[in-house]
């Protein structure tokens, strides 16, 4: 038993367990695994930086362009980078990763690899260059700067060749050497195969782990930008990984370690590895929107500020990062709602986290192995909050913890609300921020109840966070249909209407929590009169496997009583599935 610092009196009981003794008692306790480098230990720090999506995509409504979209079509009235920056600084973000390319291969820079950039586009009479506006921005703020740049490309003709690869590490070299330090490069693992390609419009499959030849890539950001993180989708190890989900969540359970080798499924994504073999922490990303570009009919849509607080608890709250996307508007500007609902965001952080209540509040005598804290709370107040933070520079170490508030001289345990299953109280890490209904108490007592080295605590603090209504709902949360639907195949649905109707809109909501029976790809008709159909429809959900929103398909008026939802290809399974569809 240690005793606690004579200047903080009696506020501060620390327990210290002979930890030589207690790992003698519970098995091996002293094997921390593998540490965090520099870059990923100052990475873990910005805590919440944006990702910024904004491509040809932007003007034709979709998320995945397919190749084939004219640079023409790049002509912004208003882009304005600065605005982009200023926004999101006061969302407290503190860097930016724009989509230098995505997947349709369009450059928002003038690449001299390609013609399919800016400088074919009316903008700046193709003069411009998204890249280094953005990049001269982000310097002005203050903010870090980084690139996405997809390496499945959607127009390049040698996509699926060797001669890709190259293009595609010229293309890299060019933005690491011409705009100054970038802090992550993502690499998207996305690749739903078909595209333009040059012109030859078919489907092009790779083995991912193989294709790109990774080793080299790496070898080149290492040389051209020592500080700079590689986010990369399961194959080769970057420094980052994802977190398996796009709905802006990471596991309560997440260690920042995954294994050197083999596949990453799901879970590990999620959880991490306990035992990994090598240091690779989660970012957790999401949209502010339902979709990662801007699209107007998602406006009414934007996240609500107790969803954006949530998510905030369910990464930076859960030893991760939190990557949050701002799309651009086809004027070049962040929509007004989103950069308010997100300077909102920064200042409710702000507000709950205003006054640790913990007295006195932390750095507090925190002594390396101890496993008990009592804290004495101020005035008896009331509190919603607990924060721990290990300091992981030196390993994550805690497995289990378990937090209690004295009420009426009465010990009485408090899990984590935000999870489902168990009382959600696992690993610390960089920071863990647990959230429970509000109690007023005089004490709060933590007790790391199991640890796989010597617990190092670096800071703990309890807070009063205001009640939230969701103000906003978000989309997909709405069952509406009452509509009269059969399915005359697996894969064919009809719906149909006493009298002729007017539609323009059809929208599917997908199955959520699988991929079992979702479309990918659809064909959409109508009729009068069942026997006569007109195509209405047809194309893709981009990216709804990783993003299972609801799905907008818009058509010229149509004056029908029949509709024919086909499903051209399902993500897996022979059943098409659907959690709800819309008809406007
Ligand atoms: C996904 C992509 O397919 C989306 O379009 C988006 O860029 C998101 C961040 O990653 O996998």
């Amino acid at each position: 038993m240690s005793l606690h610092s004579k200047k903080f009196f009696v506020v501060i009981v620390v327990c210290l367990l002979a930890v030589n003794a207690s790992a003698q008692d519970t098995g091996d306790k002293t094997t921390v695994g593998p540490l965090p480098n520099a870059n990923q230990l100052r990475w873990q720090d910005m805590e919440m930086y944006a990702f910024i999506h904004y491509s040809l995509n932007t003007y034709t409504d979709q998320e995945w362009g397919f190749g084939n979209e004219d640079p023409k079509l790049f002509n912004p009235s208003q882009l304005d980078c600065r605005q982009w920056a200023r926004v999101c600084k006061q969302a407290g973000m503190r860097g930016i990763i724009f989509t230098a390319k995505h997947h349709c291969g369009f450059c928002m820079w003038p690449s001299k690899y390609t013609e399919y950039s800016v400088k074919n586009s009316p903008w700046k009479d193709g003069k411009g260059d998204v890249v280094r506006e953005l990049a001269d921005a982000c310097r002005e703020e203050g903010l870090e700067f980084a690139v996405y740049l997809s390496p499945w490309d959607r127009n390049h003709p040698e996509y699926g060749r060797p001669a890709y690869v190259e293009y595609f590490r010229n293309q890299l070299r060019e933005l690491l050497t011409n705009y100054g330090d970038i802090f992550e490069v993502w690499f998207d693992g996305a690749n739903g195969g078909d595209g333009w390609y040059g012109g030859a419009n078919e489907t092009r499959k790779i083995d991912r782990t193989t294709y790109y030849e990774w080793p080299e890539t790496y070898r080149m950001i290492r040389q051209l930008q020592p500080k700079c993180l590689i986010w990369n989708d399961g194959s080769d190890r970057g420094d980052l990984r994802w977190v398996g989900t796009e709905a802006g969540n990471v596991g309560e359970t997440n260690w920042s370690l995954l294994y050197r080798d083999g596949d990453v499924p799901y879970e590990m994504l999620h959880y991490g590895v306990e035992d990994g073999n090598v240091w690779c922490p989660g970012e957790t990303n999401t949209s502010i929107r339902p979709g990662w570009f801007y699209h107007e009919t998602e406006n009414e849509h934007v996240k609500s500020l107790s969803k954006l607080m949530d998510t905030y608890y369910k990464s930076v709250g859960r030893n991760s990062t939190l990557l949050l996307n701002f799309p651009i508007a086809p004027n070049g500007r962040i929509h007004p709602t989103d950069s308010l609902r997100g300077i909102a965001f920064k200042k409710m952080i702000d507000e709950v986290f205003r006054e640790n209540l913990a007295s006195p509040p932390t750095p507090l005598p925190l002594e390396r192995g101890a496993v008990t804290y009592i804290v004495d709370i101020k005035k008896g107040a009331a509190f919603n909050r607990f924060v721990a933070e290990e300091d992981i520079a030196q390993g994550q170490r805690v497995k289990k913890f378990a937090l209690e508030a004295l009420v009426d001289g009465k010990w009485q345990p408090l899990r984590d609300e935000l999870v489902e299953n168990g009382d959600g109280l696992t690993t610390i890490g960089h920071r863990r921020i647990i959230c429970f209904p509000t109690v007023k108490a005089s004490k709060l007592r933590f007790t790391i109840t199991d640890y796989k080295a010597e617990p190092i605590i670096k800071k703990i603090g309890v807070y009063l966070a205001p009640e939230l209504t969701a103000d906003i709902p978000d989309s997909g949360e709405k069952r509406s249909s009452g509509l009269h639907y059969f399915f005359s195949t697996p894969t064919q649905m009809m719906i149909d209407w006493d009298t002729e109707q007017t539609f323009t809109t059809f929208r599917y909501l997908p199955p959520q929590g699988t991929r079992e029976g979702l479309v990918t790809h659809y064909t959409l008709w109508g009729s009068t009169d069942w026997s006569h159909w007109e195509k209405l429809a047809t194309g893709e959900f981009s990216n709804i496997v990783n993003n299972p929103i609801w799905q907008t398909i818009k058509f010229p008026a149509a004056k029908v009583r029949i509709l024919k939802f086909d499903a051209d290809r399902l993500a897996e399974g022979e059943r098409m599935a659907f959690d709800d569809v819309e008809i406007e």
